[in-house]
């Protein structure tokens, strides 16, 4: 289980308490945060770190710190803003704009990251926004990416990388590689540089220099003002200064090759630390889904995949039309128990052979609930008709990314060795080929990290292996059940 409101458990009450125990593995840089009515977005996160005993590239820095970068509101995300993205009245299906961007709960300009007398430094990079996708990069420092998501990776150099929601990128730094041409010969030596984080305001469906957000207008008349460039600022010494040089500064050419991939958002091109024990077994299931955003039955933009929408929080009434004996989507009853109470009766379809693929497809009950088979090595296609990028995220298990159509030579180039995340940012108006082992029994949800595209209902969850769930012993929890009254 893995704490999803509705999919393994029922949501703790108010004043509630519950105990989480879990095996600390697989190692690496994640986060925690609430998986329930936009909680996330309001503050309800934080880093986690599982440390190997012995990391990866760890001779290569001194110390480390965790950057943690999300979007900030000034207005409540799970009640006013949530309200206002899902009606009527939002007829183009406007997400929400940030007010500002926050790294660490600070503003810009206002965080300091200490050397603290180190000249080598891992930094471990948190997308924790609800919305936003960001350009990462340190003044005149080369950064040497170490580790996507939870994969250790070869040290692969790049001057900037993008960041989308929910991914997390470890590189480090060493101070002896900055570039002196940086500063410019008539400013003061400087005793600090600016870390940028840049957001790619393309993904904002509006024009952010003269947006008047319609949520805010009664006591906000004015744009929002919303400044895409985030600063931090990397302290070389202790005195806490500001950097000398001009924050717009051209970046100086720069030695590093990164060009030629800069649009590949999931940077494939970073190879796995462990290649040995990276076997990417074949396929031997499919499912292709399309993503798709349009106005459901009441005029509400929602998001579709295979034209389904869904449906299982609390902002949205549970669908009286499904027969009982099918598998429901609702916070009273989670899907895990569900699978649990009748394993081999949740009527959906076994995989069947289609028209897409030699493959037998991964079939649903028309409500959003894959049945996988157990050990079944699933390849997913997913088609993004929409003009957004969209961050997947898969619980339970990590996946492989095969290609995108960013990177579509990723495929051949990398054959045996495609490298492991379990986000994956899905390019607009493109495609994404992942490939993931059905090793772990529960119920998975698989979705867009945005989170108002959670609320509009880009979410599916795959059931894997009923019968194995509990041939392993699962039971339901005696201290989660009591929450589902
Ligand atoms: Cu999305």
């Amino acid at each position: 289980m893995d704490g999803v409101v509705g999919a393994t458990q029922c949501a703790i009450p108010p004043s509630g308490e519950m105990t989480y125990r879990f095996k600390a593995q697989p190692a690496g840089t994640t986060w925690y945060h609430g998986h329930y009515l936009n909680q996330y977005t309001d503050g309800l996160i934080g880093p986690l770190i599982v440390r190997r005993h012995i990391e990866p590239n760890q001779e290569q820095y001194d110390t480390e710190r965790i950057l943690m970068v999300s979007d900030w509101y000034n207005d409540v995300a799970r009640t006013k803003l949530l309200s206002w993205y899902l009606s009527v009245n939002n007829t183009e299906g406007i997400e929400p704009i940030p007010d500002a961007i926050v790294v660490n709960g600070k503003f810009s300009q206002s965080l300091f990251v200490k050397m603290s007398g180190a000249t080598r430094i891992r930094f471990r990079i948190i997308n924790a926004a609800a919305f936003s996708m960001y350009t990462v990069s340190i003044d005149g420092l080369p950064l040497h990416i170490i580790e996507l998501d939870q994969t250790p990776v070869v040290p692969y150099t790049v001057s900037s990388f993008v960041i989308n929601v929910a991914q997390r990128v470890s590189f480090y730094v060493n101070l002896n590689e900055f570039d002196q041409t940086y500063v410019p010969s008539d400013v003061p030596p400087t005793k600090s540089i600016y870390i940028r984080f840049k957001a790619n305001s393309e993904m904002y469906p509006v024009d952010i220099s003269s947006y008047i957000a319609p949520y805010a207008t009664q006591y906000l008349p004015y744009p929002i003002f919303f400044n895409p460039l985030y600063l931090a600022i990397l302290s070389l010494d202790s005195s806490n200064s500001l950097p000398t040089y001009p924050v717009n500064q051209a970046t100086s050419g720069s030695s590093n090759s990164d060009s030629e991939h800069q649009q590949d958002v999931n940077i494939l091109s970073a190879r796995p630390f462990n290649q040995a024990s990276n076997v990417v077994p074949n396929g031997t299931h499919y499912l292709k889904l399309v993503i798709t955003f349009r106005s459901d039955s009441r005029n509400i933009i929602r998001g579709y995949l295979n034209n389904v929408t869904y449906a299982s929080d609390a902002n949205n009434a549970r669908d009286k039309s499904i027969p009982m004996h099918a598998m429901k989507s609702d916070i009273g009853t989670p899907l895990l128990y569900q699978m649990a109470a009748n394993p081999s009766a949740l009527g959906i379809p076994s995989p069947i052979i289609t028209n897409d693929s030699p493959l037998p497809a991964i079939q649903s009950d028309g409500n959003g609930h894959y049945l996988v088979p157990y050990q079944a090595v699933v390849d997913i296609l997913l088609e993004n008709t929409d003009d957004g990028e969209h961050p997947f995220h898969l619980h339970g298990h990590n996946f492989w990314i095969i290609s995108t159509s960013d990177y579509p030579q990723a495929e051949q180039l990398y054959r045996g060795a495609y490298i492991q995340r379990d986000v994956v940012s899905v390019p607009a108006l493109g495609w994404a080929k992942i490939r993931f082992l059905a090793n772990n029994p529960g119920a998975w949800l698989f979705h867009c990290h945005i989170e108002w595209h959670m609320n509009a209902g880009l979410i599916l969850a795959f059931l894997v292996g009923p019968d194995e769930l509990l041939a392993q012993g699962y039971t339901i929890a005696a201290n989660q059940k009591r929450f589902c009254q």
